[in-house]
C-alpha cells in the first residue's frame, strides 16, 4: 500500500476486554445488500475487529429474503446490530449497549456509517462499551473539504506531495481514493471539491465528455461513504471551451448554454452535489466583466443546476489585487463586505456564499469576517484553511482547531440569541439548511497524507468539529491522539502539550498583534517583513519609525464600522480593541501601552522570545517520545520539529531586528536583538 491509514489504522491491537464475546454483526435493514453505505459500514466494522481484536465477525442479515449470508445466532455470542429507526434527524445515529449487544440506530444510511465509525473510535480508545449511549446529530448540514488540486498533479498551496486525485490530466481512482473517502467519512465529512478553485486548462474540461465518465465513477466511490462530489467551475467555461464569445450571465445564449451543460453533466453524474466558483478574484473571470453582479452570475448557474438538485457555492473572496500601496483609502479587508452586502437576499435558494473566516486571507490571527452577522437573507458557509499556507506550511506544527473554535464562538449580534458564527453556519440563526463549513484541505500523496504527521490532527479535527462543534479543541486533540497512536499516557500528555501550545507559539514568533503577512512573497513561507509592503496585494503593515498598524477605524478606512454594535465600537476604539487585533484595526505608536500593561514594542520583543522558548520546550518534549511512536513517524516528525526550532529563531530575529531598527527602542530586558 505504501501509505498510512492514520486514525483508521487497524493493525494496532487493542485490549480485547471491552469487545469480548462480540462475534456477530447483524444487519436488520431491509435491502441492505443494495445499499453501498450499509455494505461499507459492515466491511469497516469487520476489518476493524479483525485487525484490532483479531476476531472475524460473522454477518447475520435480518429482514431481507434470500441472502446467502444469513446465520443463526447461537445464543452465546454478542453482536453489533445495525437498525433503521424512523423519525431520527438526518445523518444522526444512536449508539448504545443493550443486554450486551451494541446497537447502531439511524434513520438513514449515513447515520449508520457515522455510528459504525464512532463505535470503532470507542474500541480504539478502549472506552467501556457497556456504558455506551451516544446520540449524535451533525450540527452543520454541509461539512466540506475543498482541494486545490490541479489536473497536472500539482496542488496549489499543497505541502504534502502531489495530488492523489489527478495525474497528468487524468482522474485517478484507486485504492487510495477509497481510503481517502473512508478517512474523510469517518470524521463526518459529507462533501468534497476535488479541484482547485483556480480552474484552468484541463480542469475547465471536467464538465465535458472528456472526463464525465470518470467523474461519475469517482462520485460513486464517494457516495458509498456518504460524500457528495463537487467540482470547481470555470466561470468563463462557455468561452474557454470555445463555444461562445461571452460569459455574460444575462445573455440568453449564455444561460441556454449552461442549461444544456447542466443537463448533460447531471444526466451523467446524478450524484454530483454541484459546483464551487471563484469569480472576479485574483485574475479569474466573472460577471464584473459584463457589468453584472455576483448575484447575476451565481443565479444563472443556480437556475441551470436547480432541476437536478445541484448547489452553487459562490466564494466571497473578491478583492482588487491591483492596489497601489500608496493608496491609504482602499482597504482589501472591506472588499468582501462591499461586494456582497448589497446583494443580501438576491441569491437563489440553491446558492451558498462561502466566506473565509477573516476578511483577508487565512492569517494566524484575523477578526471574523463582517459578512457573518451582516448577511441575514442569504445561505452562508464558513471557509477555513487547514492547508497551513500562512501557518507554517505543515513543516511547523500549528493545530488550528482552537482558532476555529474562537471563530465559531464569535458573537455577531445579528440577533439577541443564536447569533454566533456557529449558529449562523449550522442554520440555527435563520433556519437555513443550505449552510455549513468548508476547509481547504491539507492532504497530498505523501505516505502520511499531510506532510507533518501531526498536521493530520487538523484534518481529523476539522471533520469532528464540523460534526460536533460543541466538542472542545482539547477533546478533539485527545481523541485524535488516542485513535492514531493508542492509549499510551505519556504519548497522550506530550502530544496534548504540543498541539495545544502550537497555535499560540506560532502566533508569538511570527507577526504580532493581528498585523498579519510579513511573509516571503509568493511562497508565503518564512519571514519577510516588507515582502508585501510595496506590492499590489493590499496587505500592508504601514510601519514607520513611530508606529505600526492599519487605521481601519472610522477615521481610517472605516472597516471597523462594518460590524454590528457593540463589535463596531469595540474595534473602532483603540482603548477597547483586544490586544491581539490592535494592529489590524489601528496605527499605534511603539510606546503605546497595551491592555496587558506592556508597550507595543516590548510586546513584540517578549512574544518573539517567548514563542521560541515554547518551541524549544515542544521539541524537547517531543524528542522524549522516541521509542513510544512508530519509528518512521517519529523520524519524520523529529526532522520537522528541528526545522521549526531553527526557523522560529529566524522569525524572531528578523522581526525583532526590523522593529528595533525602525523604532530605535531597545529591548528592556537586554536580550540580543541584531
Ligand atoms: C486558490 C490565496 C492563496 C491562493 C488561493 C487564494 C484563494 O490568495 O494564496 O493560492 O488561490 O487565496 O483562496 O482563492
Amino acid at each position: 500500500m505504501g501509505y498510512e491509514q492514520l486514525w483508521l489504522d487497524y493493525t494496532r491491537k487493542v485490549s480485547g476486554r471491552e469487545t469480548e464475546g462480540i462475534i456477530y454483526i447483524c444487519v436488520g435493514i431491509p435491502d441492505a445488500e443494495k445499499d453501498a453505505l450499509i455494505q461499507n459500514s459492515v466491511k469497516e466494522l469487520q476489518e476493524a475487529f479483525a485487525g484490532m481484536v483479531g476476531r472475524e465477525l460473522t454477518l447475520r442479515q435480518e429482514g431481507s429474503a434470500g441472502t446467502g449470508a444469513a446465520q443463526a445466532r447461537t445464543g452465546e455470542g454478542r453482536e453489533i446490530r445495525l437498525v433503521r429507526r424512523e423519525g431520527m434527524r438526518v445523518e444522526s445515529y444512536h449508539l448504545y449497549c443493550e443486554k450486551g449487544d451494541i446497537v447502531i440506530e439511524a434513520s438513514d444510511s449515513r447515520g449508520i456509517l457515522y455510528g459504525a465509525f464512532d463505535l470503532i473510535r470507542q474500541v480504539k480508545m478502549e472506552n467501556p462499551l457497556h456504558l455506551l449511549d451516544r446520540t449524535n446529530a451533525p450540527l452543520m448540514p454541509m461539512r466540506m473539504l475543498d482541494h486545490w488540486d490541479n489536473m497536472d498533479g500539482s496542488i496549489e498551496r499543497g505541502y504534502s506531495g502531489e495530488s492523489f486525485f489527478f495525474v497528468k490530466d487524468q482522474i485517478v481512482i484507486d485504492e487510495r481514493t477509497r481510503d481517502y473517502a473512508r478517512l474523510a467519512a469517518s470524521v463526518g465529512i459529507n462533501a468534497v471539491v476535488i479541484n482547485n478553485v483556480n480552474v484552468k486548462d484541463a480542469a475547465t474540461w471536467l464538465i465535458t465528455d472528456r472526463y464525465l465518465d470518470q467523474v461519475k465513477q469517482l462520485s460513486e466511490v464517494f457516495a458509498g461513504y456518504g460524500i457528495r462530489l463537487f467540482l470547481s467551475l470555470n466561470y468563463a467555461a462557455p468561452m474557454e471551451l470555445g463555444e461562445l464569445e461571452s460569459a455574460d450571465p444575462l445573455s440568453e445564449e449564455v444561460r441556454g448554454w449552461w442549461h444544456e451543460r447542466m443537463k448533460k453533466v447531471f444526466g451523467k453524474v446524478s450524484d454530483l452535489g454541484g459546483f464551487l466558483i471563484k469569480a472576479d478574484s485574483e485574475g479569474r473571470p466573472g460577471p464584473f466583466t459584463y457589468g453584472r453582479t455576483h448575484a447575476d452570475g451565481a443565479n444563472m448557474l443556480a437556475e441551470a443546476a436547480a432541476p437536478y438538485g445541484g448547489t452553487i457555492i459562490w466564494r466571497c473572496f473578491v478583492y482588487n489585487c491591483m492596489q497601489d500601496w500608496r493608496d491609504y483609502k482602499t482597504d482589501r479587508a472591506r472588499s468582501g463586505y462591499d461586494n456582497f452586502m448589497d446583494l443580501d437576499g438576491k441569491f437563489m435558494d440553491n446558492v451558498i456564499l462561502q466566506i473565509k473566516n477573516g476578511p483577508m486571507d487565512f492569517q494566524v490571527r484575523e477578526p471574523v469576517h463582517p459578512l457573518f452577522g451582516g448577511l441575514t437573507k442569504t445561505n452562508q458557509m464558513l471557509e477555513v484553511q487547514i492547508a497551513q499556507e500562512y501557518t507554517g506550511q505543515q513543516r511547523h506544527l500549528c493545530y488550528l482547531i482552537p482558532m476555529f473554535k474562537e471563530i465559531l464562538g464569535f458573537r455577531t449580534y445579528v440577533k439577541e440569541e443564536t447569533d454566533t458564527v456557529m449558529d449562523i453556519v449550522s442554520g440555527r440563526t435563520f433556519g437555513q439548511r443550505n449552510c455549513g463549513m468548508a476547509a481547504v484541505a491539507n492532504t497530498g500523496n505523501d505516505d502520511n497524507w499531510t506532510g507533518h504527521d501531526m498536521a493530520a490532527a487538523n484534518w481529523y479535527g476539522f471533520g469532528r468539529l464540523a460534526f460536533e462543534p460543541e466538542l472542545t479543541a482539547e477533546e478533539i486533540a485527545r481523541e485524535w491522539i488516542r485513535v492514531t497512536y493508542g492509549n499510551d499516557e505519556q504519548v497522550e500528555e506530550t502530544m496534548m502539550f504540543l498541539l495545544m501550545s502550537s497555535w499560540p507559539a506560532y502566533e508569538s514568533y511570527t507577526s504580532p498583534l493581528g498585523i498579519g503577512w510579513m511573509v516571503s512573497p509568493n511562497n508565503h513561507y518564512g519571514p519577510s517583513v516588507d515582502g508585501y509592503e510595496y506590492s499590489r496585494w493590499g496587505t500592508y503593515h504601514r510601519a514607520d519609525h513611530q508606529g505600526i498598524g492599519v487605521d481601519r477605524s472610522h477615521e481610517g478606512t472605516g472597516y471597523a464600522m462594518l460590524y454590528r454594535k457593540p463589535n463596531a465600537s469595540v474595534y473602532d476604539d483603540k482603548e477597547k480593541c483586544p490586544d491581539e487585533l490592535l494592529l489590524f484595526f489601528h496605527h499605534i505608536p511603539y510606546t503605546w501601552k497595551l491592555r496587558s500593561g506592556k508597550t507595543v514594542i516590548q510586546h513584540i520583543y517578549d512574544s518573539h522570545f517567548e514563542g521560541v522558548e515554547i518551541v524549544d520546550e515542544m521539541v524537547e518534549q517531543f524528542m522524549a517520545l522516541q521509542g513510544r511512536l512508530p519509528e518512521a513517524a517519529y523520524e519524520r516528525m523529529a526532522r520537522r520539529f528541528l526545522e521549526q526550532k531553527e526557523h522560529a529563531r529566524e522569525w524572531r530575529d528578523q522581526i525583532n531586528a526590523y522593529f528595533h531598527r525602525k523604532s530605535g527602542i531597545l529591548d528592556e530586558k537586554g536580550r540580543e536583538v541584531y
